[in-house]
Protein backbone atom coordinates (compact mmCIF):
# COMPACT_ATOMS: atom_id res chain seq x y z
CA UNK A 1 0.00 0.00 0.00
CA UNK A 2 1.28 3.58 -0.61
CA UNK A 3 1.81 5.57 1.77
CA UNK A 4 0.78 9.86 0.92
CA UNK A 5 1.65 12.11 3.86
CA UNK A 6 -0.57 15.29 3.56
CA UNK A 7 1.10 18.09 5.27
CA UNK A 8 -1.08 20.87 6.54
CA UNK A 9 -0.10 24.13 6.51
CA UNK A 10 2.32 25.65 9.41
CA UNK A 11 -0.04 27.34 12.08
CA UNK A 12 -3.35 24.99 11.30
CA UNK A 13 -5.39 24.75 14.06
CA UNK A 14 -6.22 21.57 15.98
CA UNK A 15 -8.80 21.33 18.04
CA UNK A 16 -12.30 19.75 19.14
CA UNK A 17 -15.64 21.30 19.62
CA UNK A 18 -18.17 21.32 23.12
CA UNK A 19 -21.24 23.03 23.42
CA UNK A 20 -22.45 24.35 27.12
CA UNK A 21 -26.23 22.69 27.41
CA UNK A 22 -24.47 19.42 25.94
CA UNK A 23 -21.85 18.89 28.74
CA UNK A 24 -21.89 21.43 31.37
CA UNK A 25 -25.17 19.51 33.87
CA UNK A 26 -25.91 22.04 36.50
CA UNK A 27 -28.34 23.75 34.64
CA UNK A 28 -30.09 25.57 37.83
CA UNK A 29 -26.98 25.97 40.23
CA UNK A 30 -25.03 28.93 41.47
CA UNK A 31 -27.86 30.85 40.03
CA UNK A 32 -27.97 30.21 36.45
CA UNK A 33 -31.50 30.77 34.70
CA UNK A 34 -33.77 28.11 32.92
CA UNK A 35 -32.90 28.16 29.22
CA UNK A 36 -35.14 27.14 26.56
CA UNK A 37 -33.02 23.87 26.35
CA UNK A 38 -33.59 23.31 30.30
CA UNK A 39 -37.62 24.19 29.40
CA UNK A 40 -37.75 21.37 26.42
CA UNK A 41 -35.58 18.83 28.04
CA UNK A 42 -37.85 18.85 30.80
CA UNK A 43 -41.15 18.27 28.76
CA UNK A 44 -42.40 15.25 28.29
CA UNK A 45 -42.18 13.10 25.28
CA UNK A 46 -39.63 15.92 23.83
CA UNK A 47 -35.99 13.89 24.11
CA UNK A 48 -35.71 10.43 23.59
CA UNK A 49 -36.01 8.59 26.66
CA UNK A 50 -37.02 11.58 28.72
CA UNK A 51 -33.08 12.36 29.06
CA UNK A 52 -32.26 15.84 30.09
CA UNK A 53 -28.88 17.97 30.24
CA UNK A 54 -29.61 18.70 33.94
CA UNK A 55 -26.19 16.78 34.67
CA UNK A 56 -24.01 15.98 30.99
CA UNK A 57 -21.08 15.74 31.45
CA UNK A 58 -20.80 17.18 34.38
CA UNK A 59 -18.20 19.63 33.10
CA UNK A 60 -19.18 22.52 35.29
CA UNK A 61 -17.81 20.64 38.19
CA UNK A 62 -15.07 18.69 36.38
CA UNK A 63 -13.51 21.73 34.03
CA UNK A 64 -10.33 21.21 35.53
CA UNK A 65 -9.77 17.48 34.63
CA UNK A 66 -11.47 18.53 31.43
CA UNK A 67 -8.36 20.77 30.48
CA UNK A 68 -5.97 19.10 31.75
CA UNK A 69 -7.53 15.50 29.36
CA UNK A 70 -7.28 18.72 26.06
CA UNK A 71 -3.90 19.58 27.17
CA UNK A 72 -2.52 15.61 27.20
CA UNK A 73 -4.46 15.13 23.58
CA UNK A 74 -2.38 18.04 22.50
CA UNK A 75 -4.98 19.84 21.68
CA UNK A 76 -4.37 23.70 20.24
CA UNK A 77 -7.67 24.95 20.35
CA UNK A 78 -11.25 24.15 22.05
CA UNK A 79 -14.09 25.00 21.13
CA UNK A 80 -16.91 25.66 23.57
CA UNK A 81 -19.76 27.84 24.19
CA UNK A 82 -21.64 30.34 26.86
CA UNK A 83 -24.57 29.54 28.29
CA UNK A 84 -26.43 33.11 28.00
CA UNK A 85 -28.86 32.12 31.33
CA UNK A 86 -26.14 31.22 33.26
CA UNK A 87 -24.38 34.61 32.98
CA UNK A 88 -27.67 36.38 32.69
CA UNK A 89 -30.10 34.20 34.45
CA UNK A 90 -33.06 36.68 33.07
CA UNK A 91 -31.38 37.29 29.59
CA UNK A 92 -30.74 41.15 30.48
CA UNK A 93 -30.49 43.35 33.38
CA UNK A 94 -27.96 41.82 36.46
CA UNK A 95 -25.44 39.62 35.79
CA UNK A 96 -24.74 36.43 37.69
CA UNK A 97 -21.08 36.86 39.04
CA UNK A 98 -20.79 32.66 39.45
CA UNK A 99 -21.57 32.26 35.77
CA UNK A 100 -19.32 34.46 34.49
CA UNK A 101 -16.48 33.68 36.50
CA UNK A 102 -16.83 29.67 35.57
CA UNK A 103 -16.49 30.73 32.05
CA UNK A 104 -13.45 33.17 33.30
CA UNK A 105 -11.77 29.85 35.24
CA UNK A 106 -11.96 28.07 32.07
CA UNK A 107 -10.68 30.62 29.87
CA UNK A 108 -7.47 30.85 32.27
CA UNK A 109 -7.20 27.14 32.57
CA UNK A 110 -7.22 27.08 28.53
CA UNK A 111 -4.20 29.68 29.01
CA UNK A 112 -2.45 27.97 31.41
CA UNK A 113 -2.81 24.92 29.25
CA UNK A 114 -1.56 26.82 25.92
CA UNK A 115 -4.89 26.26 24.43
CA UNK A 116 -6.57 28.39 22.30
CA UNK A 117 -9.98 29.52 23.60
CA UNK A 118 -12.98 29.65 21.03
CA UNK A 119 -15.61 30.60 22.53
CA UNK A 120 -19.19 30.75 20.77
CA UNK A 121 -22.14 33.11 22.44
CA UNK A 122 -25.24 31.42 20.95
CA UNK A 123 -25.33 27.45 20.49
CA UNK A 124 -29.41 27.57 21.15
CA UNK A 125 -29.80 27.55 24.59
CA UNK A 126 -31.83 31.30 24.87
CA UNK A 127 -32.95 31.73 28.34
CA UNK A 128 -36.06 31.35 28.59
CA UNK A 129 -37.00 34.26 30.16
CA UNK A 130 -36.44 36.05 27.04
CA UNK A 131 -38.76 33.01 25.13
CA UNK A 132 -41.69 34.34 27.04
CA UNK A 133 -40.62 38.16 25.50
CA UNK A 134 -41.02 36.71 22.31
CA UNK A 135 -37.59 34.87 21.61
CA UNK A 136 -35.52 35.09 18.61
CA UNK A 137 -39.24 35.42 16.69
CA UNK A 138 -39.01 39.09 18.21
CA UNK A 139 -36.76 41.56 16.82
CA UNK A 140 -35.65 43.03 20.27
CA UNK A 141 -33.76 39.61 20.87
CA UNK A 142 -30.71 41.12 18.92
CA UNK A 143 -30.09 43.88 21.17
CA UNK A 144 -30.39 41.50 24.14
CA UNK A 145 -28.10 39.54 21.78
CA UNK A 146 -25.63 42.29 21.73
CA UNK A 147 -26.14 43.53 25.64
CA UNK A 148 -24.74 39.84 26.85
CA UNK A 149 -22.12 39.69 24.05
CA UNK A 150 -20.84 42.89 25.52
CA UNK A 151 -20.43 41.46 28.79
CA UNK A 152 -18.18 38.81 27.66
CA UNK A 153 -15.97 40.77 25.83
CA UNK A 154 -15.85 43.59 28.36
CA UNK A 155 -14.78 40.51 30.84
CA UNK A 156 -12.83 37.78 28.33
CA UNK A 157 -11.77 39.99 25.00
CA UNK A 158 -8.47 40.19 26.39
CA UNK A 159 -8.02 36.14 26.63
CA UNK A 160 -10.38 34.48 23.97
CA UNK A 161 -8.66 34.04 20.69
CA UNK A 162 -11.75 33.62 18.57
CA UNK A 163 -15.42 34.43 19.37
CA UNK A 164 -18.45 33.06 17.44
CA UNK A 165 -21.75 34.97 17.31
CA UNK A 166 -24.27 32.45 16.57
CA UNK A 167 -24.04 28.36 16.53
CA UNK A 168 -26.35 27.22 13.14
CA UNK A 169 -28.20 30.19 13.31
CA UNK A 170 -30.29 27.58 10.93
CA UNK A 171 -30.98 25.22 13.97
CA UNK A 172 -32.26 27.79 16.07
CA UNK A 173 -34.82 29.14 13.58
CA UNK A 174 -35.87 25.56 13.13
CA UNK A 175 -36.50 25.45 16.85
CA UNK A 176 -39.49 27.71 15.76
CA UNK A 177 -40.35 26.22 12.77
CA UNK A 178 -40.22 22.40 13.95
CA UNK A 179 -40.94 20.34 16.86
CA UNK A 180 -37.67 18.63 17.52
CA UNK A 181 -35.50 21.57 18.45
CA UNK A 182 -36.16 23.91 21.19
CA UNK A 183 -38.76 25.89 21.97
CA UNK A 184 -40.60 23.64 19.74
CA UNK A 185 -43.02 25.90 18.24
CA UNK A 186 -43.90 24.70 15.00
CA UNK A 187 -44.99 28.26 13.53
CA UNK A 188 -43.59 29.17 10.10
CA UNK A 189 -43.71 32.75 10.32
CA UNK A 190 -41.60 32.98 13.84
CA UNK A 191 -39.27 30.44 11.90
CA UNK A 192 -38.62 33.78 9.07
CA UNK A 193 -38.78 36.44 11.51
CA UNK A 194 -36.25 34.95 13.45
CA UNK A 195 -33.94 34.12 10.97
CA UNK A 196 -33.96 38.02 10.38
CA UNK A 197 -33.38 38.80 14.71
CA UNK A 198 -30.46 36.14 14.05
CA UNK A 199 -28.81 38.35 10.97
CA UNK A 200 -29.23 41.62 13.22
CA UNK A 201 -28.13 40.27 16.49
CA UNK A 202 -25.19 38.66 15.06
CA UNK A 203 -24.55 42.10 12.93
CA UNK A 204 -25.21 44.06 16.17
CA UNK A 205 -22.56 42.10 18.17
CA UNK A 206 -19.88 42.39 15.48
CA UNK A 207 -20.50 46.27 15.93
CA UNK A 208 -20.23 45.77 19.46
CA UNK A 209 -16.80 44.21 19.11
CA UNK A 210 -15.66 46.47 17.29
CA UNK A 211 -16.63 49.38 19.28
CA UNK A 212 -14.64 47.65 21.56
CA UNK A 213 -15.64 49.54 24.81
CA UNK A 214 -13.48 52.16 26.83
CA UNK A 215 -10.03 49.51 26.00
CA UNK A 216 -10.27 49.87 22.79
CA UNK A 217 -10.57 47.08 20.12
CA UNK A 218 -10.53 43.69 21.42
CA UNK A 219 -7.34 40.96 21.04
CA UNK A 220 -8.93 38.15 19.79
CA UNK A 221 -10.79 37.58 16.00
CA UNK A 222 -15.21 37.49 15.25
CA UNK A 223 -17.06 35.40 13.46
CA UNK A 224 -19.74 33.36 12.88
CA UNK A 225 -20.54 29.32 12.58
CA UNK A 226 -23.13 27.98 10.02
CA UNK A 227 -23.75 24.56 9.57
CA UNK A 228 -22.80 23.80 5.46
CA UNK A 229 -23.53 20.82 4.48
CA UNK A 230 -23.34 19.38 0.51
CA UNK A 231 -27.09 19.88 -1.72
CA UNK A 232 -27.07 18.02 -4.80
CA UNK A 233 -30.48 17.87 -7.00
CA UNK A 234 -31.81 14.46 -7.75
CA UNK A 235 -32.16 15.04 -11.24
CA UNK A 236 -31.85 16.89 -13.42
CA UNK A 237 -35.21 18.46 -14.48
CA UNK A 238 -35.64 21.90 -13.50
CA UNK A 239 -38.43 21.35 -10.64
CA UNK A 240 -35.38 19.50 -8.72
CA UNK A 241 -32.96 21.91 -9.95
CA UNK A 242 -35.13 24.34 -8.15
CA UNK A 243 -36.15 22.52 -4.65
CA UNK A 244 -32.45 22.13 -3.73
CA UNK A 245 -31.77 26.01 -4.21
CA UNK A 246 -34.76 26.55 -2.35
CA UNK A 247 -33.42 24.01 0.18
CA UNK A 248 -29.67 25.61 -0.30
CA UNK A 249 -30.67 28.99 0.43
CA UNK A 250 -33.60 28.19 2.97
CA UNK A 251 -30.59 26.08 5.10
CA UNK A 252 -27.21 28.47 4.14
CA UNK A 253 -28.60 31.15 1.95
CA UNK A 254 -30.60 33.19 4.52
CA UNK A 255 -27.73 33.57 6.71
CA UNK A 256 -24.53 33.54 3.72
CA UNK A 257 -26.44 35.93 1.97
CA UNK A 258 -26.88 39.06 4.37
CA UNK A 259 -23.89 38.69 6.76
CA UNK A 260 -21.42 38.39 3.53
CA UNK A 261 -23.15 40.04 0.71
CA UNK A 262 -25.71 42.64 2.36
CA UNK A 263 -28.61 40.74 0.97
CA UNK A 264 -31.30 37.38 0.78
CA UNK A 265 -31.81 35.25 -1.42
CA UNK A 266 -34.62 36.93 -3.85
CA UNK A 267 -36.17 33.87 -5.10
CA UNK A 268 -36.62 32.49 -1.92
CA UNK A 269 -38.17 35.53 -0.59
CA UNK A 270 -40.50 35.40 -3.15
CA UNK A 271 -41.33 31.79 -2.66
CA UNK A 272 -41.93 32.70 0.88
CA UNK A 273 -44.43 35.74 0.11
CA UNK A 274 -46.15 36.70 3.25
CA UNK A 275 -43.68 34.54 5.35
CA UNK A 276 -40.59 36.07 4.63
CA UNK A 277 -39.46 38.59 7.47
CA UNK A 278 -40.07 42.48 7.58
CA UNK A 279 -36.76 44.19 6.46
CA UNK A 280 -36.55 47.51 7.98
CA UNK A 281 -34.31 50.27 6.37
CA UNK A 282 -30.44 50.05 7.53
CA UNK A 283 -31.27 46.12 8.61
CA UNK A 284 -29.16 44.94 6.01
CA UNK A 285 -25.84 47.38 6.50
CA UNK A 286 -26.08 46.14 10.25
CA UNK A 287 -26.08 42.01 9.06
CA UNK A 288 -23.43 42.75 7.03
CA UNK A 289 -20.29 43.71 9.08
CA UNK A 290 -16.91 42.45 7.97
CA UNK A 291 -16.14 39.75 9.88
CA UNK A 292 -12.56 38.47 10.54
CA UNK A 293 -13.85 34.10 9.80
CA UNK A 294 -16.40 31.62 8.88
CA UNK A 295 -16.79 28.44 10.88
CA UNK A 296 -18.51 25.92 9.01
CA UNK A 297 -20.32 22.86 10.37
CA UNK A 298 -20.59 20.15 8.22
CA UNK A 299 -21.83 16.68 8.83
CA UNK A 300 -23.47 15.47 5.39
CA UNK A 301 -24.55 15.30 2.05
CA UNK A 302 -28.42 15.57 0.78
CA UNK A 303 -30.00 14.64 -2.13
CA UNK A 304 -32.88 17.01 -3.00
CA UNK A 305 -36.23 16.25 -5.20
CA UNK A 306 -39.31 18.36 -5.60
CA UNK A 307 -42.33 16.78 -3.84
CA UNK A 308 -45.30 18.30 -3.87
CA UNK A 309 -46.19 17.40 -0.35
CA UNK A 310 -42.78 18.58 0.66
CA UNK A 311 -44.06 21.14 2.56
CA UNK A 312 -43.03 24.87 2.67
CA UNK A 313 -40.58 24.44 0.41
CA UNK A 314 -41.94 21.50 -1.56
CA UNK A 315 -39.17 19.59 -1.45
CA UNK A 316 -37.75 16.44 -0.20
CA UNK A 317 -34.24 15.06 1.35
CA UNK A 318 -32.83 11.82 1.36
CA UNK A 319 -28.57 11.08 3.18
CA UNK A 320 -25.68 10.62 0.36
CA UNK A 321 -23.00 7.89 1.15
CA UNK A 322 -19.96 7.14 -0.66
CA UNK A 323 -20.45 3.42 -1.47
CA UNK A 324 -19.43 1.55 0.77
CA UNK A 325 -18.91 4.06 3.38
CA UNK A 326 -22.60 3.35 4.99
CA UNK A 327 -24.26 5.65 7.57
CA UNK A 328 -23.64 7.11 11.15
CA UNK A 329 -25.49 5.94 14.05
CA UNK A 330 -27.64 9.15 13.65
CA UNK A 331 -28.71 8.12 10.19
CA UNK A 332 -26.61 10.42 8.32
CA UNK A 333 -24.45 9.39 5.11
CA UNK A 334 -20.61 9.50 5.02
CA UNK A 335 -19.54 11.25 2.02
CA UNK A 336 -16.31 13.05 2.69
CA UNK A 337 -16.31 14.43 -1.19
CA UNK A 338 -19.07 16.81 0.17
CA UNK A 339 -16.88 18.68 2.74
CA UNK A 340 -14.92 19.74 0.07
CA UNK A 341 -17.55 20.60 -2.70
CA UNK A 342 -18.84 23.08 0.23
CA UNK A 343 -15.82 24.89 0.41
CA UNK A 344 -14.98 24.88 -3.33
CA UNK A 345 -18.72 26.38 -3.91
CA UNK A 346 -18.71 28.66 -0.65
CA UNK A 347 -15.20 30.08 -0.23
CA UNK A 348 -15.50 32.71 -3.23
CA UNK A 349 -18.58 34.12 -1.36
CA UNK A 350 -16.04 34.53 1.52
CA UNK A 351 -13.75 36.07 -1.22
CA UNK A 352 -10.38 34.81 0.97
CA UNK A 353 -11.66 35.01 3.91
CA UNK A 354 -10.25 32.36 6.86
CA UNK A 355 -12.62 29.19 6.94
CA UNK A 356 -12.39 27.05 10.11
CA UNK A 357 -14.36 24.15 10.18
CA UNK A 358 -16.36 24.60 13.35
CA UNK A 359 -17.68 21.09 13.58
CA UNK A 360 -17.41 17.81 11.46
CA UNK A 361 -17.62 13.93 13.17
CA UNK A 362 -19.46 11.30 13.82
CA UNK A 363 -22.31 9.42 15.95
CA UNK A 364 -21.07 5.72 16.17
CA UNK A 365 -22.43 2.94 18.20
CA UNK A 366 -19.09 3.04 20.03
CA UNK A 367 -18.80 -0.23 22.13
CA UNK A 368 -16.35 -0.40 25.44
CA UNK A 369 -13.95 -3.04 26.94
CA UNK A 370 -14.00 -3.25 30.71
CA UNK A 371 -11.99 -0.65 31.00
CA UNK A 372 -13.68 1.64 29.16
CA UNK A 373 -11.50 1.84 25.81
CA UNK A 374 -13.67 2.09 22.70
CA UNK A 375 -11.02 0.58 19.88
CA UNK A 376 -13.56 3.17 16.93
CA UNK A 377 -11.88 2.53 14.18
CA UNK A 378 -14.79 3.61 11.97
CA UNK A 379 -14.18 6.69 13.53
CA UNK A 380 -10.39 7.39 12.90
CA UNK A 381 -11.15 6.13 9.07
CA UNK A 382 -14.11 8.87 9.35
CA UNK A 383 -11.73 11.62 10.47
CA UNK A 384 -8.71 10.54 8.09
CA UNK A 385 -11.04 10.52 5.17
CA UNK A 386 -12.10 14.24 6.23
CA UNK A 387 -8.76 15.48 6.48
CA UNK A 388 -7.71 14.39 2.91
CA UNK A 389 -10.83 16.32 1.26
CA UNK A 390 -9.69 19.23 3.37
CA UNK A 391 -5.92 19.22 2.37
CA UNK A 392 -7.27 18.66 -1.18
CA UNK A 393 -9.22 21.82 -0.68
CA UNK A 394 -6.43 23.86 0.94
CA UNK A 395 -4.20 23.01 -2.29
CA UNK A 396 -6.70 24.16 -4.76
CA UNK A 397 -6.83 27.80 -3.01
CA UNK A 398 -9.30 27.42 0.03
CA UNK A 399 -8.26 29.62 3.12
CA UNK A 400 -8.51 26.52 5.32
CA UNK A 401 -7.21 27.69 8.72
CA UNK A 402 -8.35 25.06 10.95
CA UNK A 403 -10.14 21.71 11.87
CA UNK A 404 -12.29 21.59 14.85
CA UNK A 405 -13.52 17.59 15.62
CA UNK A 406 -16.91 17.15 17.21
CA UNK A 407 -17.17 16.44 19.87
CA UNK A 408 -14.11 16.45 22.60
CA UNK A 409 -16.90 14.07 24.67
CA UNK A 410 -19.69 12.22 24.27
CA UNK A 411 -22.20 14.21 25.47
CA UNK A 412 -26.24 15.25 25.36
CA UNK A 413 -26.94 14.99 21.68
CA UNK A 414 -30.01 17.05 21.77
CA UNK A 415 -33.27 15.66 21.08
CA UNK A 416 -31.36 12.26 20.60
CA UNK A 417 -30.15 12.24 24.29
CA UNK A 418 -27.38 10.24 25.21
CA UNK A 419 -27.33 7.34 22.58
CA UNK A 420 -25.30 8.86 19.77
CA UNK A 421 -22.12 8.75 20.93
CA UNK A 422 -19.88 11.53 19.05
CA UNK A 423 -16.28 12.05 21.09
CA UNK A 424 -12.63 11.01 20.98
CA UNK A 425 -13.36 10.55 24.52
CA UNK A 426 -15.85 8.04 25.97
CA UNK A 427 -18.04 9.83 28.98
CA UNK A 428 -19.39 6.41 30.76
CA UNK A 429 -21.90 8.91 32.13
CA UNK A 430 -23.40 6.98 35.72
CA UNK A 431 -19.41 7.33 36.41
CA UNK A 432 -18.26 10.41 34.62
CA UNK A 433 -15.37 8.36 33.83
CA UNK A 434 -13.31 9.83 31.04
CA UNK A 435 -11.26 7.58 29.05
CA UNK A 436 -9.33 8.86 25.46
CA UNK A 437 -10.73 6.16 22.65
CA UNK A 438 -8.53 5.12 19.56
CA UNK A 439 -9.76 7.89 17.81
CA UNK A 440 -8.43 10.58 20.40
CA UNK A 441 -4.93 8.93 20.05
CA UNK A 442 -4.68 8.90 16.33
CA UNK A 443 -6.19 12.70 16.42
CA UNK A 444 -3.27 13.57 19.00
CA UNK A 445 -0.50 12.17 16.13
CA UNK A 446 -2.12 14.14 13.38
CA UNK A 447 -1.46 17.13 15.77
CA UNK A 448 1.76 16.24 16.88
CA UNK A 449 2.91 15.55 13.41
CA UNK A 450 0.14 18.21 11.68
CA UNK A 451 -0.16 15.70 9.11
CA UNK A 452 -1.68 12.89 7.83
CA UNK A 453 -1.70 9.56 5.90
CA UNK A 454 -3.35 8.93 2.98
C1 LIG B 1 -24.45 20.26 15.22
O1 LIG B 1 -25.77 20.19 14.85
C2 LIG B 1 -24.46 21.01 16.49
O2 LIG B 1 -23.83 22.26 16.42
C3 LIG B 1 -24.00 20.21 17.66
O3 LIG B 1 -24.47 20.80 18.83
C4 LIG B 1 -24.46 18.79 17.50
O4 LIG B 1 -24.25 18.01 18.62
C5 LIG B 1 -23.74 18.21 16.32
O5 LIG B 1 -23.92 18.99 15.19
C6 LIG B 1 -24.13 16.80 16.00
O6 LIG B 1 -25.50 16.72 15.71
O7 LIG B 1 -31.52 20.71 7.53
O8 LIG B 1 -33.82 20.86 8.19
O9 LIG B 1 -32.95 18.78 7.40
C7 LIG B 1 -26.11 19.58 13.70
C8 LIG B 1 -27.52 19.09 13.87
C9 LIG B 1 -28.43 17.93 12.06
C10 LIG B 1 -29.56 19.80 12.95
C11 LIG B 1 -29.25 18.01 10.86
C12 LIG B 1 -30.39 19.90 11.74
C13 LIG B 1 -31.11 18.71 9.79
C14 LIG B 1 -32.30 19.58 9.75
N1 LIG B 1 -28.28 19.21 12.65
N2 LIG B 1 -30.51 18.62 11.11
S1 LIG B 1 -32.67 20.03 8.10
Amino acid sequence: MSMLTRIFPEGFLWGAATSAYQIEGSWNEDGKGESVWDRFAHTMGRVARGETGDVACDHYHRMKGDVALMKELGLRAYRFSISWSRVLPEGTGAVNERGLDFYERLVDALGEAGIAANATLNHWDLPQALEERGGWPNRDCARWFADYSRVLFERLGDRVAMWATHNEPHVTALGYGGADFAPGRCDAAAEYRAIHSLNLGHGEAVHAFRAGGKRGPYAGKIGIVLDLHHYVPAGEGEQDRLACERAVDRAQGVFLGPILQGRYPERLMEWLGPLAPEIRAGDLELCFQPIDFLGMNHYFTFKIAYAHRGGLLRHSATQVSEPGLGETALGWGVNPIGIRAVLERVGPMARGMPIYISENGTAMRDESDASGYVEDRGRVNFIRRMLIELHKAIESGINLRGYFYWSLMDNFEWASGYEPRFGLVRVDFPTQRRTPKLSARWYSGVIEHNAVEE
